[in-house]
């Protein structure tokens, strides 16, 4: 009688296979890389375990022993055992279920079959085909084995049992062939068995050669001229500009570029401050380039409000308080006389010495910006 333990284990090993049997079956194109990996790896083991268990001597004992070693059972097993990474299932499966076929090839048919690859994997357990050669029967690709897809692409399957054989064309080929040329390419060379697809020049959606007098027709960008020639559109000559009020246009082969002005210009024809057509509000035209406009000295008083001064910067201005005053609430305050607040705070009159020192070095650095202004004014002059 099977114990709960038996008919588990038979159970799992059942699915197991199964399942294995699934992975297998799903992808003939893996399996025939997994067989090429391990055939590659047969050879790269089989030189280097060529001197092995020998250490370099040469006599006529270890002569005999090393030709006796060379074809040896145990040599083999060195070579299997190293075949697969560990981690690798597919491999590990494939070298394991076909262990008796290795044996049967290093003992019996080295010799007369020396490619390992071609023996194992094409002619003995069908997971591959000859080059050229896709499918279950290894049919010939599109465009035959010897060239498959007639050397424009790559026929689906091509060397394993898998696959249907169609191509997937190179760039600028079309067709169930890849004999035919895309849209932007031309054929230079054709016939039954071969062609030769070039690209078109820039100027064309369609063509028969490679000048821009050879276009079928003009790519977007380009209008053709009175001599059949594509050319290049200058949008940026339209009228009106194909870029936004702020932008200036550069024209390029086949389309057109808008880059944002200075930050001086409002409209300009390049980049710089040099470029404007008209100045950003907060700059005037100064002998042909957009510079600051001082508000600060301008006849109408800019900051209105009580004890504010005016502080120039480029591009605009601001109101701050002048000196004495403080903000508070959106008006300018005069600062409490010491005296006012020593009774209440009585931390604050031994800060006192440094505030005042402080506000004196405040307003000194305040003065500094109003003679720059005014050297500078004397500049604008
Ligand atoms: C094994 O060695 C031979 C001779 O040195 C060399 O031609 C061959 O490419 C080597 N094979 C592999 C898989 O490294
Ligand atoms: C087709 O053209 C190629 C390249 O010019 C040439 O090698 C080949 O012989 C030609 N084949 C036929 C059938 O004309
Ligand atoms: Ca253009
Ligand atoms: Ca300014």
């Amino acid at each position: 009688m099977l114990s709960f333990g038996r008919l588990c284990w038979l159970f799992c090993s059942l699915s197991f296979i199964l399942f294995s049997q699934c992975i297998y079956a799903k992808d003939l194109k893996n399996s025939c890389n997994t067989c090429k990996q391990i055939t590659d790896n047969f050879g790269k083991e089989f030189n280097r375990t060529k001197k092995q268990n020998f250490g370099g001597g040469n006599t006529a004992w270890e002569e005999r022993a090393l030709s006796k070693y060379e074809t040896s059972e145990i040599r083999l097993v060195e070579i299997l055992e190293n075949l697969c990474e560990s981690s690798s299932f597919d491999c590990n499966h494939m070298v394991e279920e076909h262990e008796g076929h290795f044996e049967t090839w290093w003992f019996k048919r080295q010799t007369k079959h020396p490619d390992l690859y071609k023996w194992f994997c094409i002619e003995t357990i069908n997971v591959c085909c000859p080059k050229g050669n896709f499918g279950p029967d290894c049919n010939a690709c599109m465009g035959g084995s010897e060239k498959p897809c007639h050397g424009n692409g790559i026929c689906d399957g091509d060397g394993t049992r898998g696959g249907d054989g169609r191509c997937s064309c190179d760039r600028g080929y079309k067709g169930e062939f890849c004999l035919d040329c895309i849209d932007g390419y031309f054929n230079e060379l054709k016939n039954d068995t071969f062609s030769l697809c070039s690209e078109c020049h820039a100027s064309c959606k369609t063509c028969t050669g490679s000048t821009n007098e050879d276009c079928d027709e003009c790519k977007t960008g380009w209008e053709e001229n009175d001599e059949g020639k594509c050319l290049d559109v200058n949008e940026c000559s339209n009228d009106p500009s194909p870029c936004k009020e702020d932008e200036y246009c550069l024209n390029t082969d086949g389309s057109f570029s808008c880059t944002v002005c200075d930050k001086v210009c409002s409209r300009c024809t390049g980049a710089g401050p040099d470029k404007c057509l008209s100045c950003a509000t907060g700059y005037q035209d100064t002998e042909g380039t957009c510079t600051d406009v001082n508000e600060c000295e301008q006849s109408d008083a800019v900051c209105p409000e009580d004890n504010q001064e005016c502080v120039n910067n480029i591009g605009s201005y601001a109101c701050i308080c002048a000196s004495g005053y403080v903000e508070q609430e959106g008006v300018c305050v005069q600062v409490p006389e010491p005296g006012a607040v020593e009774s209440d705070v009585s931390w604050f009159s031994w800060l006192m010495p440094y505030f005042t020192s402080g506000h004196d070095q405040a307003k000194l650095n305040e003065e500094e910006p109003k003679t720059e202004t005014h050297s500078g004014e004397h500049e604008d002059l």
